[in-house]
């Protein structure tokens, strides 16, 4: 039985404390995973902060790069071992985890080597009062230990996205990945290792949240920021832990995002674009569209063609040959997943397709498989319209005007992300702007730039990470004023 060990001060521990780790696709236990406890997370975060006071902290950041480049390569070296390790723990489609987690699971170091390297900070010239001159400039230096704090969606990704560019800036991490998927973060610890990366700046420890370790690491005085990836509700218990110490917090959280889809829209490449947003990753995706708005003209006309894509989602395991889309992630997902697909019923919803769980060949029928749902006619208080599923579903009704489309969007606590889908570029323009999110894609959906500013307005996020925002947060900008 494969055991889940914690990386220390780059060494593998166990702590004998154990739970489970289950396959999503048939239910069947594959790994053991140690819990850490207090004394792991004292121990790792001295080892945290002895990190930084050694040769970690005195490397220059052209060398730091050029490790975390080695990072990068030794992933893409090991591509296979990753690939097999996410598809384990996620059971999601593998053309979906090999074109999309494991490839910007090891871009997400070059990318942030490269920015950190290659952004200069600022300087301003002034005249003093008594008419001589100053000038100030900017130094950066690293925030100090980060805790890391992970979901199981996209466990290598969304993991390496925070853990790339608070390495590239000088800090150490102590990564708590969901105790749903420890695998990818466990064997990235042996290429830490194999790469050089010294003692205590990269170190994974396992358990859950409350009163395990997820609580310990965000409690602990020796953290000095929390970058966080989860469920809005986590994110207010982390904020409150956060809050002893005045350490900042970087979230990323829930959504309820919105799919516009305009009557001149490129029929067909909206059909595809929101059979993408509704379904990719078993809806498991937070940027993932649950409420679509089709104006009038082609309502009918869309929704007879997201069902016939969603019929023909293939169904199965990640090696089954065309699959499309996977199981949810554990059985307790599955239950909150199909407890939302009665209530739509309860609530009237019309069953376009979908609406229970698909049948399964021998072993799978113990997997987390449920069928691909799309609802209409539901009043905008329902709660598969107000509430985050992260299913495979969406319910889709029609508008007439732009204001009213804007208005349906916006009508939400969330603000993380929006696909509008129209040919005409002032129409694009104007709804870009006024929906209130921190992501809008126009005619496409999770086309991402790395460089660009990643993340939720109103209770989907707190910050922004992505190219030199990252920077923003896992550096301490110092000014230095020098009269002249
Ligand atoms: P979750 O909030 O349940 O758990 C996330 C992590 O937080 C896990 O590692 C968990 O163990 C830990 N945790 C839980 N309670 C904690 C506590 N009190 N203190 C410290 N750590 C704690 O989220 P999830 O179910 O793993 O992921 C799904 C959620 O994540 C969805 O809401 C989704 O929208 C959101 N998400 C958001 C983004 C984004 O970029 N905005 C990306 C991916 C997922
Ligand atoms: O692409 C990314 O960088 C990112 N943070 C994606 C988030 C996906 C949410 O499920």
């Amino acid at each position: 039985m494969k055991q889940f060990l914690n990386f220390i001060n780059g060494e593998f521990v166990a702590t004998g404390r154990t739970f489970e780790k289950r396959a999503p696709a048939n239910n069947q236990v594959i790994g053991q995973v140690h819990e850490a406890g207090q004394a792991e997370v004292d121990a790792a975060v001295a080892a945290g902060r002895a990190a930084l006071k050694g040769e970690w902290g005195r490397m220059s950041v052209v060398r730091r790069a050029e490790l975390l480049h080695a990072v990068a390569d030794e992933i893409n070296r090991r591509f296979d071992e990753f690939l097999a390790a996410e598809l384990a723990d996620t059971g999601k489609p593998h053309s979906l985890a090999s074109h999309i987690d494991i490839p910007r699971g090891a871009a997400n170091f070059k990318v942030f080597a490269d920015i950190v390297k290659n952004v200069p900070t600022e300087s301003f010239q002034m005249t003093t009062p008594d008419g001589g001159t100053a000038i100030s400039y900017a130094a950066r230096s690293p925030l100090g230990v980060i805790g890391v704090i992970c979901p199981w969606n996209l466990p290598l990704l969304l993991m390496t996205w925070k853990v790339g560019p608070a390495l590239a800036c000088g800090n150490t991490v102590i990564v708590k990945p969901s105790e749903e998927t420890p695998a990818t973060a466990t064997l990235l610890g042996e290429v830490m290792n194999a790469v050089g990366i010294p003692k205590g700046v990269y170190q994974v420890l396992h358990g859950f949240g409350p009163g395990s370790a997820g609580e310990f690491i965000t409690r602990h005085p020796g953290i000095n920021g929390i970058t966080f990836t989860g469920e809005t509700r986590t994110g207010e218990a982390i904020m409150a832990a956060a809050a002893k110490g005045v350490r900042p917090v970087s979230f990323e959280l829930g959504g309820k995002n919105a799919g516009i889809v305009f009557a001149d829209a490129d029929f067909d490449k909206a059909v595809a674009g929101i059979t993408r947003s509704a379904f990719e990753n078993c809806g498991q995706v937070c940027l993932g569209t649950e409420r679509v708005y089709v104006q009038r003209p082609i309502f009918e006309k869309f929704v007879q063609a997201l069902k016939d894509k969603a019929e023909s989602l293939k169904i199965g395991p990640s090696e089954l040959p065309g699959v499309g889309l996977g199981p949810l992630i554990s059985a307790e997902h599955k239950a909150k997943v199909l407890g939302y697909y009665a209530q739509a019923v309860e609530q009237g919803a019309t069953v376009v397709t979908g609406g229970g769980v698909p049948d399964m060949p021998g072993e799978y029928a113990q997997g987390h498989f449920v069928q691909p749902t799309i609802w209409t006619g539901l009043p905008e208080t329902a709660s598969v319209i107000r509430e985050e599923i992260f299913g495979p579903c969406c319910h889709i009704a029609p508008f007439d005007t732009e204001e009213e489309a804007i208005a349906l969007a916006n009508a939400t606590d969330y603000g993380l992300a929006t696909t509008v889908w129209t040919q005409n570029l002032g129409t694009a323009h104007r709804v870009a702007n006024a929906i209130e999110v921190g992501l809008c894609w126009v005619n496409s959906w999770f086309l991402r730039d790395l460089r660009t500013a990643f993340g939720g307005a109103k209770a989907s996020g707190i910050g922004r990470e992505g190219g030199v925002h990252s920077l923003e947060f896992y550096t301490e900008t110092k000014n230095i004023m020098i009269r002249l």
